[in-house]
């Protein structure tokens, strides 16, 4: 592709895509009406250097959908839904608020935070502030069903201040159960570009191992891939540590000063010999050993090596997630893979004040042991309540049961286990409110559903929380709004919706610690300084780049420890005990297991029906192994019945190669009149983890048989 200098493209085109955390700097042509027409990956752009994938060159099908709502609709009680005046549904909700506040009490109204929330500052901060003015501890997020093990793991085990080792000098990266040459969400790596980069870190002499079922198309780079049986990390990754324990491959010294607990973990490690691991994952014993080695073996003059292990959502999915994710920071922990003295913070911030980063951890808190805990036993993570029990908490009663839930950027319905339950239980609420520009399984049920402007329609800041893990560099550049809402369309913007509700209920919002007016609505600009108060550049000038900078600033380095640091905690006392129910259990093997995977032209359930996606991606097939299919009678394309212990359903098989035989993969976020959910065969109860109630999504047991297409019942589906 020819590259345009920066002259060429006017700057007024110029924004990001939000959809996920790549967050690709793109360039948007309109059309005579003023439409999003084309849109292209800015070449300009210094870290996503033109790079933009399918979902984001397709924002301009989303922005101008057929099937986009474009004015409030309330639900009639033969279920049709109608327009309505966006003050008449915001009056409307709010008095129906009032009246649950006063019989129920705040816990009573819930918010849910979907992965469009995330991507919208201000409605991220703004929907638990809303929750926080009304006294509502009912803070729902995907969080608690997606990798909740990682808060676990931060708050049983501790984090470093100063962050992992830098990916810039990392000699080794190991990868666990994520792809994020399709996802871009592994905070050891680059997400800009991310091809790019890492072929750029791989000719620096990065060296990439994976441990994945299947062959990705981030395995496709591994100096080493590892494909064990599915759901066997925990048992795995203990293995290794037993190994690196073992082999004298940990770094002693930094143990010494800062990690607490070693020989209890040691003692407990005992049953997962390599044999005993290699069996259950059925991998051959030495490719453990040699994956081990060459993450953890120190360099032959005993200098540690660097570079940091990390996971993703198939290593905390499984049936023992929180005790995976624990064992794999272990793996940093032991060998003590996090930035040190001296060393250079990638990104030391932009949007958010700059602090100094010492070469300490931070002590566990265990934060969910005390306070507030609902009727189901579950205390707050950081902050949030339990996703997974959220269909118990509307049907119940007692501590935290809810009546009424506002979902925004999110589809819960779907991306909750066990579907047909959690809809009935979303059928029960007495007030469901969707702000999401199309019709899901959760509008649908929805008695408000408040459209808002899309991401084109609007301008953002980054995450100004998150920038130090999702960017390597200190990086910035203002989302600029670049198209206008559709004609005669009536929208909200996402945080406005809780600014209207809470002042129709006289609460006050406090909104990132500032209270805010209540009596005029703030401009999205007076919030955007709010966030930016201590930003480590002035707010104006970061308010005005709209191209996209590498803002170096002075650099910043590790700074020394204190005098007697906190430390990790690498064997707390329920941590031991997973451990030890982890070696008594053992599964047969002769079942097809199921686990999760991403795929490169959607984003969960967004934008399945979109021309340009539903033309390269009608359904999501079950992928096998074309032994697995042959053994079976299924061919490609053949419609299959996949059985699990809570339900079944249709779907098209598909061959791929890449995955290990005995293992089987679907994407999720599918079967709203396209292809399946794959949740149908999922429970939201059973096998689900103490702390978090996160339910398994990954790794388990299905049968998969041939299914008739003749007959006569039809295609996939549940
Ligand atoms: N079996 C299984 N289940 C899973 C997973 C799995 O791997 N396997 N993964 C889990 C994970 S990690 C997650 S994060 C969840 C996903 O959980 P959710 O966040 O609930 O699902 P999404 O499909 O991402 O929801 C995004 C919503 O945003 C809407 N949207 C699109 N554009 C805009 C916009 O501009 N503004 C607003 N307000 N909304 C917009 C879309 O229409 C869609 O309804 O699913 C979880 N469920
Ligand atoms: N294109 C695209 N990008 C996305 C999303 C999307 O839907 N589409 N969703 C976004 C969201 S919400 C999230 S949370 C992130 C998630 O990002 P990732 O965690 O990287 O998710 P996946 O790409 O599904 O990768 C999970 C990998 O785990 C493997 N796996 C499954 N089970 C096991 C197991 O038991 N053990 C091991 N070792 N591996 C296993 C799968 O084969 C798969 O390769 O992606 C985000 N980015
Ligand atoms: S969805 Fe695609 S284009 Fe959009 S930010 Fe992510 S990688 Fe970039
Ligand atoms: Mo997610």
């Amino acid at each position: 592709m020819k590259k345009a200098a920066p002259h060429e493209t006017d700057i007024s085109r110029i924004t990001t895509c939000r959809i996920c955390a790549g967050q690709c700097g793109i360039i948007v042509e309109l059309d005579a009406a003023g439409r999003v027409d084309r849109v292209r990956g800015d070449p300009d752009n210094p870290l996503t250097r033109g790079y933009a994938c399918i979902k984001g060159l397709t924002l301009g099908e989303a922005h101008s959908s057929p099937n986009r709502i474009l004015h409030p609709l309330r639900r009639t009680d033969d279920g049709r839904f109608v327009q309505v005046g966006m003050n008449e549904a915001l009056d409307e909700i709010a008095e129906r608020l009032g009246k649950i506040l006063a019989e129920h009490g705040p816990d009573a109204v819930a918010g849910f935070r979907g992965t469009m929330n995330y991507t919208n500052s201000l409605a991220a901060h703004m929907l638990p502030a809303w929750l926080a003015a009304m006294g509502s501890h009912s803070f729902f997020s995907t969080m608690t069903i997606d990798q909740s093990a990682k808060w676990i793991t931060a708050d049983r085990l501790g984090v470093w201040e100063a962050g992992k080792d830098p990916y810039e000098n990392a000699e080794v990266l190991l990868v666990i159960g994520a792809n994020p040459l399709v996802s871009l969400s592994t905070f050891t790596m680059v997400m800009q570009n991310p091809v790019k980069a890492l072929k750029e870190a791989k000719a620096r002499g990065t060296r990439l191992l994976v441990i994945d079922p299947r062959r990705t198309e981030t395995a496709a780079f591994a100096d080493r891939l590892l494909q064990p049986l599915p759901d066997e990390d925990a048992a795995l990754v203990a293995g290794m540590l037993r190994l690196i324990l073992e082999e004298n491959w940990a770094d002693r010294e930094f143990c010494e000063h800062n990690v607490e607990g070693v020989e209890a973990l040691r003692d407990a490690l005992a049953p997962f010999t390599v044999d005993h691991v290699a069996q259950r994952c059925n991998i051959a014993a030495e490719d453990l050993v040699a994956i081990t080695r060459d993450f953890a073996e120190p360099h032959p003059d005993g200098r540690r090596k660097r570079g940091a292990a990390a996971s993703g959502t198939g290593a905390n999915m499984g049936a023992f997630s929180n005790l995976t994710e624990h064992l794999v920071e272990c793996l940093n922990v032991l060998c003590g893979r996090f930035a040190r003295e001296g060393d250079a913070i990638g990104n030391p911030g932009v949007l958010g004040a700059r602090w100094p980063r010492r070469a300490q951890a931070i002590a566990p808190t265990r934060g969910w042991e005390s306070g507030w805990r609902d009727a189901w036993g579950y205390g707050l993570l950081m902050g949030e309540r339990m996703s997974a029990i959220l269909p118990q908490a509307i049907l119940g009663t007692g501590t935290g049961a809810v009546r009424a839930l506002v979902v925004d950027g999110g589809n819960p319905v779907n991306a909750l286990a066990e579907t047909a339950e959690t809809a009935a239980a979303f059928g029960n609420l007495q007030l469901l409110v969707s702000i999401d520009p199309f019709l899901n399984e959760t509008s649908r049920l929805a008695h408000f559903i408040l459209p808002p402007p899309m991401m084109l329609e609007r301008a953002d800041i980054r995450s100004r929380d998150w920038e130090s893990y999702t960017l390597h560099e200190p990086f910035h550049q203002f989302a600029q709004m670049v198209a206008r809402p559709p004609e005669n369309s009536e929208l909200i913007e996402d945080w406005q919706v809780f600014w209207e509700l809470a002042k129709r209920t006289g609460h006050k919002i406090i909104f990132d610690d500032v209270p805010i007016s209540m009596e005029t609505r703030p401009e999205t600009e007076d919030l955007f300084r709010i966030l930016l108060r201590h930003s480590a550049f002035p707010a104006e000038d970061l308010l005005a780049e709209k191209r996209g900078v590498v803002l170096r600033g002075d650099p910043m380095c590790v700074k020394p420890a204190e005098p007697c640091p906190p430390r990790f905690q690498v064997a707390p006392s329920d941590v031991l005990a997973e451990l030890e129910t982890l070696a008594g259990v053992r599964r047969q093997t002769s079942a097809l297991r199921l686990v999760c995977g991403r795929v490169r032209h959607v984003q969960n359930s967004m934008y399945h029906d979109l021309p340009s996606i539903a033309r390269r991606m009608p359904e999501n097939p079950l992928s096998m192994h074309p032994d697995d299919m042959a053994s079976r009678g299924l061919v490609p394309g053949a419609l299959a019945r996949v059985r699990s212990a809570h339900g079944e359903l249709r779907v098209t098989v598909a061959p791929d190669r890449n995955l290990r035989s005995g293992v089987v993969t679907m994407p999720h976020g599918w079967g709203d009149g396209r292809g399946a959910n794959v949740n149908s065969l999922t429970s939201l109860i059973q096998g689900r983890q103490t702390i978090n109630a996160m339910p398994i999504l990954s790794g388990f047991d299905v049968m998969v048989d041939p299914v008739d297409r003749n007959a006569g019942q039809g295609g996939p589906g549940n």
